[in-house]
């Protein structure tokens, strides 16, 4: 049994989603249905740049311009190193800022349709996530701001409009965003030229040299998009010199819907040190890499040892969401071992002595499934595909604020999540699943009894060290993980990574609440009023947190409670706290509905609930405020599981209902 109290401080979770006669305080705040945001005064970035996405030719190979969707950007403020292109003649942005930095990016829309920029693995507030609901209309502007405060690493931004997403990141639409700070400089890794990001995407060509992406269809979107040509920053048969010495390589799947096998022709073990989320502890070796749609695998290489003059070739197997390995069906350089070269490196240069390989790389704070408030019962989402539709849970994606009880999380706690890819009912395919705005560990990985000589070959390459935020979940498996919730609150997504399947609807809002703590600071005291609580009806009939209204005013208040989820089923006792900060008095709601000093030796309970549900929404009053009730009221809702009724044990909103009467 773990320690009660200890269980409850940990958890910092619980309870008070506000929520009034017209509907809840979650759709009010949903109601955001901006294309536009224009940049703060006072942000001060460390870092402005300019970026556009608009329609353009692009050289990319023999035989004429390519028409692309690509970003083009310029540096507004700060180092001119903060945005460049991959290879210097690439259509590939890369945005570089060290952790910390704030920065802003006004980004308009030069495309015949409406898109958002998605910052793929970085902490974000709601707004500037770049989720569908801000889709930005053609001409729009949209000011993104935000502070960089994800551990240094190879993130990456790409559009995330509904349904357009596949379209838009196959046409061109996706940069790097390399963060660094001072743990990873610690490290001393390869820098400069010696940093060598490798990002790999497949693509089709038409005689004309314009890409072919798949149709409309339902099913040709169910199978996901595989390309007949693998590029390596948007190069087909990608050829670079090296030096022979030692190089961190940034290893990314770019593509839509390929997982990849990669090996190195000459047999070299890879040195793994880093995943999604930044470098790893401790480097690893595998004599494979498998990497999803979305991944990003950080690998320390040393030229040294070979000869000027050699070529040293990367080699890929080519696997669609089926798991069909397509390599020999695709076209390129000869096959080798059962794969195709998409990256040489020419040695060339005196040699250089050996390198020391990294091992101690990194240390990052603990993530422990002691943490978990679900230690015994994941949060399961169930990937499904039938009749046409890609589904999590059972379900697809609806509106933009749709949020089903089983999507809500509090912000700051750590849950486990299992993916399963096992419906016994439908197609099983590869999902690589993403959620945003956080950075999780992977727990574990169930043997799936779908036992194909593909998916052994694939999963034997798979990196699921380090910090994650997207997880291969292969055919027939149940994989966990755990994260814990950053501080942001508001809507975010889950989401299966292979575009098509995104854009069929295999993603769900995932909205983040309030982290909500024992309020240790409430004192008794205080003399009772009549004075009526808190919150109202505005003019629109919406609802905010923060309410005012004018004297005399109706009110009708609601307190919605949501649970952890380790006191579902629990039976618990609701307490309701009002304080007046005119008087700086603290009461509480009674079963009989008086007001009465708060006294923390004595707490009176408002409600009994036999069996907590995910949510209980309680009316807590519905009348008329007079004049003689001007303030400014908190009211705070809190609850307490089972036998346990002491103050210490009560689990309080974080944040207060306020309702200023004027
Ligand atoms: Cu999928």
């Amino acid at each position: 049994m773990p320690d009660r109290r200890q269980f409850l401080r940990r958890a910092t979770v619980c309870a008070a989603a506000l929520s009034f006669q017209n509907g809840t305080l979650g759709q009010t705040m949903l109601h955001t249905p901006t294309s536009t945001a224009a940049a703060t005064a006072d942000f001060n970035p460390d870092i402005e740049i300019a970026l556009t996405a608009r329609v353009a030719a692009v050289n990319l190979r023999a035989g004429g311009a390519t028409t692309l969707w690509r970003y083009e950007g310029a540096v507004l403020t700060g180092a001119a190193t903060a945005f460049s292109y991959l290879d210097s003649n690439s259509h590939i942005p890369i945005i570089r800022a060290s952790r910390g930095q704030k920065i802003r990016v006004r980004f308009t829309n030069a495309l015949p349709e409406s898109t958002t920029v998605h910052w793929h693995g970085l902490h974000m507030v709601q707004k500037m996530d770049g989720h569908p609901m801000y889709a930005i209309a053609p001409g729009a502007t949209f000011v993104y701001e935000f502070v960089v405060d994800n551990r240094a690493g190879t993130y990456w931004f790409h559009p995330h409009p509904h349904e357009r997403t596949g379209y838009q990141v196959y046409h061109g639409l996706s940069g790097l965003f390399l963060v660094s700070d001072s743990e990873e400089a610690a490290a001393q890794l390869p820098q400069g030229e010696r940093d060598v990001a490798l990002i790999i995407q497949d693509r089709t060509f038409d005689s004309g040299n314009q890409l072919v992406y798949l149709g409309a269809r339902r099913q040709e979107r169910m199978q996901g998009f595989s390309g007949q040509q693998v590029l390596v920053n948007g190069q087909l048969g990608y050829t670079r010199e090296a030096q022979r010495t030692a190089y961190r390589l940034r290893i990314f799947n770019a593509s839509n819907a390929s997982s990849y096998l990669l090996k190195w022709a000459h047999g070299q073990a890879f040195r793994i040190i880093g995943t999604d989320g930044g470098l790893l502890e401790e480097a690893l070796e595998r004599q494979t890499l498998s990497i999803a749609p979305a991944e990003r695998i950080e690998v320390w290489v040393d030229f040294a040892g070979f000869a000027s003059g050699q070529e040293l070739q990367l080699l890929a197997e080519t696997f669609t969401p089926a798991l069909d390995n397509i390599t020999s069906s695709q076209s390129g350089a000869t096959l080798i071992q059962g794969a195709r070269p998409i990256a040489t490196f020419r040695l060339a240069g005196s040699a250089t002595s050996t390198s020391t390989p990294p091992t101690r790389l990194s240390t990052y704070p603990p993530l422990l499934l002691s943490e978990a408030i679900n230690q015994q019962s994941a949060r399961r989402v169930q990937l499904s595909m039938m009749q046409g539709n890609a589904m999590l849970n059972g379900r697809i994606y609806g509106a933009m604020d749709e949020v089903a009880d089983d999507e809500k999380v509090r912000a700051q706690t750590v849950e486990v999540w299992e993916f399963a890819n096992d419906s016994p009912v439908g197609m099983l395919m590869a999902h690589p699943m993403h959620v945003h705005n956080v950075q999780f560990r992977v727990l574990s990985r169930s043997v799936s009894s779908v036992q194909s000589t593909q998916l052994q070959t694939l999963r034997s390459g798979i990196v699921d060290e380090g910090l994650k935020d997207v997880v291969q979940v292969l055919p027939g498996e149940r994989v966990k993980v755990l994260m814990r919730f950053e501080p942001h609150t508001g809507i975010y997504l889950t989401h299966c990574h292979i575009l098509e399947h995104e854009d069929l609807g295999m993603m769900r809002n995932l909205l983040v609440q309030t982290a909500l703590r024992k309020l240790d600071t409430v004192k008794s005291g205080g003399t009772a009023t009549t004075a009526v609580i808190a919150g109202a009806i505005s003019a629109d009939g919406g609802l905010s947190v923060t309410n005012e209204v004018t004297a005399p005013a109706r009110v009708d208040i609601h307190a919605g409670i949501s649970p952890e989820t380790g006191h579902v089923g629990r039976a618990a006792g609701i307490v309701v706290v009002l304080q007046l900060l005119h008087s700086n008095s603290w009461l509480t709601l009674t079963a009989s509905g008086e007001l009465r000093p708060f006294n923390s030796a004595a707490i009176e309970f408002y409600k009994e609930i036999a069996s907590l549900q995910n949510y209980h929404e309680i009316a807590l009053y519905s009348g008329a405020l007079t004049a003689n009730e001007k303030g400014v009221f908190n009211l705070y809702i809190g609850y307490a599981v089972d036998a346990s009724r002491s103050a210490s044990d009560l689990i309080y909103s974080a944040e207060p209902l306020t309702l200023t009467v004027r």
